[in-house]
């Protein structure tokens, strides 16, 4: 059954008009407001692709108060920490998702952020101290009392309107602060350029809590061409094949990593794919090779590439670019009001089609993280441009080809690893003397992180120990290294730092002889 008409939401529970969307986000917005809650206010959101996302949303964004977007895979020490940074007075989780026991982990994080007062579940229940969104979203008061209510609390456009989480290349994931105005903006470029409209059927199967799922070029761009959404649970190829089938989706964003499942998968698929019209890929670079796989698998459907960052600037593909712009480049800003730099390490800009770093600054690209002070003085410049960490040049057409990088993190298929974060990690661990933790090459993900430890005298380490001690730090598990490499010492650059790019080179050489390539 496609989705039965334009301006809809479509979940595993079935279909809601904007209406009805709008009157569900009311009644949660209400509740909030009776249980104390208000403007500037943080809360933590940790939800699934579900309706419920979309109806928490809008229901903080009614009275004001800020969402931080954590991705499902967050754990104990990601949740925790951003309550301790943001003073975060409530939580919302979705009990059980994917087996596991987030209600628990609430109450440890709750035990020691003392400001989290207010645990909220999805669906029913009657754990002592959590508050079910089920009762609230059925509780109907009347549109006058409810409209007069919330009429008060609505908040300045630019305020902030959520917070997205930086891939980072800092100890701890940094909070970027977004405002209603800037956020909007840049979903509804995102939309003008690709041409979206009340025709658009989206499909969500990446994280809605990751800016690109979530706005750019995402839900909150369909959501104001008036298009329909649906949300999936599960990048599993045979339900977002389904779901493609299902509701006519017209587009499909992807990571590459994704879109190599699923042209796999392509093989041996029964769904009709023939309502398909762009596929989105970001996150990470999409090769050309991996352009012409699916240029072949669906000739009907135009491959967009999406170069962006939660940061802000969103830089895209058109659909109007030449076959040979869009299969080599990663696109260009999506707003004429966007400024972008290429310069070399004094900050000089490079001489035009050389590579360098992009600087970017525009009306919806961040000039500060969340009480960061010190970390924006050498993220920002001083005129307030952000340095993206992202070695570029700019193609013969205008467009931006990304070559590699400067910042210190892995790409595991579009979900970002913070070297720094896990090394802390991984030297508290008692027979670890040093560490670095670097990206190794790998056909599907792009890249994987790869330890390199040198240890204390006599001691051994297996990769599977070090997963262990990682694991019970209470952390993502997409974070875990996947290879370990235990060595007497480590390279160093003239500076005397530990030479990274020599480590990465040691392992992918490692690889390259150990495995033929698979790509
Ligand atoms: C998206 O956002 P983030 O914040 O998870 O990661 C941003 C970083 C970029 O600075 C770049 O290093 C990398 O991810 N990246 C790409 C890329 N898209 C993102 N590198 C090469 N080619 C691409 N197409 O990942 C994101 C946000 C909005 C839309 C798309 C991706």
């Amino acid at each position: 059954m496609p989705i039965r008409s334009a301006r809809s939401l479509a979940d595993r529970d079935g279909q809601l008009t904007y209406a009805e969307v709008d009157r569900l986000a009311e009644r949660a917005a209400l509740a909030l407001l009776e249980r104390g809650l208000r403007a500037h206010d943080i809360a933590l959101v940790q939800l699934p692709n579900v309706r419920e996302f979309v109806i928490v949303f809008f229901a903080l964004h009614k009275i004001g108060v800020v969402p931080v977007l954590c991705l499902p895979a967050h754990r104990r020490a990601e949740i925790g920490h951003f309550a301790a940074a943001t003073g975060a007075v409530a939580y919302f989780f979705a009990p059980g998702f994917r087996g596991f026991d987030y209600a628990a982990m609430a109450r440890e994080v709750q035990a020691e952020a003392p400001a989290l007062r207010h645990l909220i579940a999805t669906g029913e229940g009657a754990e002592p101290g959590v508050d079910y969104l089920g009762p609230w979203l059925a509780r109907d008061r009347g549109p006058g009392e409810a409209r007069a209510a919330l009429a008060r609390q609505r908040p300045d456009p630019f305020d902030v309107a959520l917070m997205l989480l930086s891939g980072g290349t800092t100890g701890v994931p940094k909070l970027i602060p977004r405002t209603h105005a800037d956020y909007l903006y840049n979903a509804r470029e995102c939309a003008r350029v690709l041409g979206w409209s009340s025709d658009t059927v989206f499909l969500a199967g990446l994280p809605l809590a990751h800016n690109f799922a979530l706005g750019a070029p995402g839900m909150v761009a369909v959501l104001a061409v008036g298009g329909s959404v649906a949300l999936g649970t599960s990048t599993d190829a045979e339900a977002l094949f389904e779901a493609v089938a299902r509701h006519g989706v017209t587009v499909l964003p992807a990571t590459p990593a994704l879109l190599i499942t699923l042209l796999d998968a392509a093989r041996r698929v029964r769904h009709d794919l023939g309502s398909l019209r762009q596929v989105c890929v970001g996150g990470q670079r999409m090769l050309p090779e991996l352009y012409d796989r699916l240029r072949a698998a669906l000739p009907q459907a135009v491959p967009l590439h999406a170069f962006g960052m939660a940061e802000g600037l969103t830089n895209l593909t058109r659909p109007g670019d030449a076959p040979r712009v869009a299969r080599e480049t990663q696109g260009r800003p999506v707003s004429p009001a966007d400024e972008i730099r290429i310069v070399d390490d004094d900050g000089a800009a490079v001489p035009e089609g050389e590579v360098g770093e992009l600087l970017a600054r525009g009306p919806y690209t961040i000039r500060g993280y969340y009480r960061a002070a010190e970390h924006n003085r050498s993220a920002f410049t001083a005129d307030g441009f952000y340095r993206t960490g992202d070695l570029v040049r700019r193609h013969a057409s205008g467009n931006l080809v990304v070559e590699g990088r400067k910042k210190d993190l892995i790409n595991r298929g579009g979900e970002k690893i913070s070297a720094e974060e896990i090394e802390n990690l991984v030297l508290a661990h008692d027979r670890v003397r040093m560490a670095a933790v670097v990206a190794m090459p790998d056909p599907v993900m792009g890249e994987r992180a790869c330890a390199f430890v040198i240890l204390k005298e006599g001691a051994s380490l297996t990769l599977g120990e070090l997963n262990a001690f990682l694991l019970a730090r209470e952390i993502a598990k997409f974070k875990l290294p996947e290879r370990l490499e235990v060595v007497e010492s480590f390279p160093l650059t003239a500076m005397g730092k530990v030479a990274k790019k020599a480590l990465r080179e040691v392992i992918a050489s490692r690889l390259h002889g150990a495995e033929p390539s698979r790509a």
